[in-house]
């Protein structure tokens, strides 16, 4: 049964010279309608009063997208609809929620509509047998599937389980946080996550962030999404995550997935598209809009001063017991830094100001800008969806009362309203399947400003952190340094280094260059095979020191110094010391050759390297058609010269880099993408051969592409390396080509010092080096003079057979 009845009410709508905002107000005509009915309210503990007051079905309701010719028109198609169905205005149309009666209405007024939900009493009953069906599986044991939490919409008492059960599981991690008591009584609760505390990181001392659910009570996907944002957080810390483990050591996450309680479960009870509080206004109508309540900026542009509208402001600032007690909950939180209000729908990440077109002031209008764009990307990276950042006034429409602008206007924390999925296709009344992605893609959003929350500076480094360094040379690369939230103290960066693993740290300045925030950091010189270690300090202006790493100087970063040993370039203008072929090989056509190759759709017209103009490729000839002179039935393999990755004292490296171009085409002919190319790499002159890459059959290149490998811990380093290209038509009908140019090995390592008793250098101390000495002494050869005293004598044979039997 449906309780509205026909009348005329208004919805709140500002008419500002001709101009049309929405929502605002200015007139009110109440007529019986959802919040005519008795209030029904006594609190949990008086079902009684909610049972006498029936039930919204919707039967025969519909969301229409009206499009208004006039001002008029559009007061006349307000007054029709039941309740509005958008977030945002995109367009001229408006989109409504109307009876049967409002339609025969909108149609007498000549007012055209398109349907948008033909049946919305379908569509909320839908919800209703999910839930149903749910909640059945569940009593018949789906819980041994794991959990089902999610599985569709909670209703307050299952939600407030559900903290209860989250606290209960999760001793130390989650704690219980209470907010307040809604107007009928109902507690309005939450929970906080973070690491344990303990002694060296109190937990009381750690950045804090909310986010919260449910100011409009019929956005069912809000308190879900709230719920399951947390749920990852839990998971992913109990599960050791090492970026969660550091954001929760660093912040505390406060969690209240339903800020207005009662209006919640009258969505549920009795009509599912109630948005407000429930109060009585004493004129027949119920309900304030708790997000034009808030008492920054309260009663501006976009809340209506007329009760019965959608977006009343209430009689005063905090008026409604539930947006006072959440004032006071982050009023008594300093180091609350940032706040997420999650509504639905539309995909929007919205910052302030809600009640002016201006922005705030910089730096922080950066901020915003920077975490808008930062949390859409994260939203799209994970799921897809698309998600518009920006001032909430200018992208959707103006609103005071918000809470984002109290938030940020009042206390300066980091604001936001995120209208989660969809973009009206279901709306308020969302798909049970959404909720799980929804809480997903917010989830990576919310990451992301905790990142930027937890760390009070936050070091980045856009060339990455050194892997090796020179021997005996400075090395610089560039530090960015967030201020994030704060300033940062100017001239507080500094490297910190040592070298060789002991003594202290020794503090270098970071030079500022001329981005803010960005600078250079040098490491300071070290000898070949030791370890510099360092971290990285910065303070703010408020005297908060932050190191990176976070944990710094009980883990610090590492790097190595190391020389460039040996490198070794084969241009592949000469076929000395390469093999073409090897047992197995089959192909009749396209075996490898040292060429220059002529172009077809399928390997290149030219090699790669700057010098000459061979390279290694599969029939070099184009031929006829592009399948002349390819590879045929079967393999054909290429193998290189042996190669070193060794120093040239046999030394074994630190690092030994392979790298080679290729060309590989096998999406040609008529039956493309069947044959792969593998590369196979020996440490043992060709005795065992293990692969380095494999191509698959559907990846061709179709172009030169530089590969590196770094064979360190893939394969044990040794003089004898050599490497096999092996493309193989295993498909008849497709086209296969493959070409290799410039193998370049580069090792990097540290050079066994000169053994002064090695006097022939062989790398072998043996009796001939005493003889080969002699042979110089007496020819009087200046490498003789051992003993640094000027000139060659007798003391020289001395001092280099004591070197000789001192060994090297
Ligand atoms: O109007 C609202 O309160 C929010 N949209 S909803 O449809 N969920 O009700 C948006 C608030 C965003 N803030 C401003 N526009 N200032
Ligand atoms: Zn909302």
């Amino acid at each position: 049964m449906t309780q509205r009845v026909g009348g005329v009410r208004l919805f709140g709508i500002a008419v500002v010279a001709g101009a049309v905002l929405l929502p605002g107000t200015v007139r009110a005509q109440e007529a019986s309608g959802p919040e005519r009915q008795a209030p029904g309210e006594g609190g949990p503990d008086a079902p009684a009063a909610v049972a006498h007051d029936a039930r919204t079905t919707y039967d025969g309701f519909k969301v229409v997208r009206v499009l208004p010719r006039t001002v008029r028109e559009e007061l006349a198609a307000l007054a029709i609809a039941e309740t509005t169905w958008f977030c945002e205005r995109r367009g001229p149309g408006l989109d409504l929620v109307v009876s049967a009666e409002g339609l025969a209405a909108l149609d007498e007024a000549g007012i055209a509509q398109t349907v948008l939900v033909a049946d919305l009493g379908a569509l909320i009953e839908a919800e209703r047998v999910q839930g149903e069906q749910a909640r059945a599986a569940e009593a018949n044991g789906a819980a041994f599937r794991g959990d089902t939490y999610f599985d569709t919409f909670r209703t307050y008492d299952e939600v407030m389980a559900r903290i209860d059960l989250l606290v209960a599981g999760n001793p130390g991690v989650v704690t219980p946080v209470s907010v307040g008591t809604s107007r009928f009584g109902r507690a309005i609760r939450g929970f906080a996550v973070s690491a344990p505390d303990s002694v060296e990181n109190p937990r009381n001392e750690r950045r804090q962030v909310l986010f919260n659910g449910t100011q409009h009570a019929r956005e069912w996907l809000s308190p879900t999404t709230v719920m399951h944002i947390a749920h990852s957080l839990i998971a992913d810390f109990g599960a050791g995550d090492p970026r969660v483990g550091e954001l929760m050591s660093n912040a505390e996450v406060i969690f209240v997935p339903i800020i207005n309680p009662d209006g919640y479960v009258y969505t549920w009870t009795n009509t599912r598209l109630w948005r407000k509080t429930r109060v009585d206004n004493g004129n027949g109508t119920f309900g304030v809009d708790p997000n034009r309540n808030w008492g920054f900026e309260w009663g501006g542009e976009g809340a209506s001063t007329t009760p019965g509208n959608e977006t009343y402001r209430g009689p005063f600032a905090f008026s409604e017991p539930e947006t006072a007690a959440l004032r006071d909950f982050m009023a008594a939180r300093p180091r609350l830094d940032a706040h997420i209000d999650f509504h639905t729908f539309s995909q929007l990440i919205l910052s302030p100001w809600g009640y002016t077109s201006a922005v705030p002031a910089e730096p922080t209008q950066s901020v915003f800008t920077r975490l808008n764009g930062d949390m859409a990307r994260e939203i799209r990276g994970q799921s897809g969806m698309t998600y518009i950042g920006g001032p909430s006034n200018t992208t959707i429409y103006p609103a005071s009362g918000t809470v984002p602008d109290w938030a940020f206007g009042d206390q300066g924390i980091l604001s936001w309203t995120i209208e989660l999925r969809d973009t009206g296709a279901y709306g308020f009344v969302a798909p049970a399947q959404a909720i799980v992605p929804t809480g997903h893609e917010n989830y990576r959003a919310v990451l992301t400003l905790l990142d930027y929350i937890a760390l009070p500076l936050r070091f980045t480094f856009p060339d990455g952190l050194p892997q090796e360094v020179e021997a005996e040379q400075t090395s610089s690369f560039r530090v960015v340094i967030d201020s994030n939230m704060n300033a940062m103290s100017s001239g507080s960066g500094q490297l910190l280094a040592r070298t060789g693993g002991a003594g202290a740290f020794v503090p270098f300045a970071l030079t500022a260059l001329a981005n803010p925030g960005e600078f250079l950091a040098t490491l300071p010189a070290a000898e070949c095979g030791q370890t510099i270690e360092f971290s990285f300090a910065a303070s703010t202006t408020g005297a908060q020191n932050a190191t990176y790493p976070t944990d710094a100087p009980a883990s610090v970063l590492s790097v190595d110094a190391v020389e460039t040993i040996r490198s070794s370039r084969d241009a592949c203008e000469a076929a000395g010391g390469w093999m073409v072929g090897a047992p197995g090989d089959t192909a009749t056509t396209g075996v490898w050759e040292l060429a220059s190759p002529q172009a077809t759709g399928a390997q290149p017209g030219a090699d790669v390297s700057v010098d000459g103009s061979l390279c290694w490729v599969t029939g070099a000839a184009a031929g006829s058609q592009i399948g002349t002179f390819d590879v045929d039935n079967g393999a054909t393999t290429l193998t290189s010269p042996a190669l070193s990755a060794l120093g040239p004292a046999g030394e074994q490296p630190d690092s030994a880099r392979l790298s080679y171009y290729l060309w590989y085409s096998n999406d040609q002919g008529s039956n493309p993408a069947q044959d792969p190319f593998d590369v196979l790499i020996s440490n043992n002159d060709g005795a065992t051969w293990q692969g380095l890459q494999h191509i698959a059959a559907d990846s061709s290149t179709n172009a030169w592409v530089r590969f590196e490998f770094e064979l360190v811990g893939l394969i044990e380093p040794t003089d004898q390396m050599r490497i096999r290209f092996v493309p193989n038509d295993a498909a008849p009908g497709s086209i296969i080509e493959a070409a290799v140019d410039e193998v370049v090995v580069l090792v990097r390592g540290c050079p066994i010092p000169p053994c002064a008793a090695d006097f022939d250098a062989n790398g072998v101390r043996e009796v001939t080096d005493i003889f080969a000495f002699l042979g110089v002494w007496f020819a009087g050869g200046s490498s003789a003079d051992i003993d640094g005293i000027p000139g060659i004598g007798v003391p020289d044979i001395f001092a280099f057979l004591a070197l000789w039997f001192a060994g090297c």
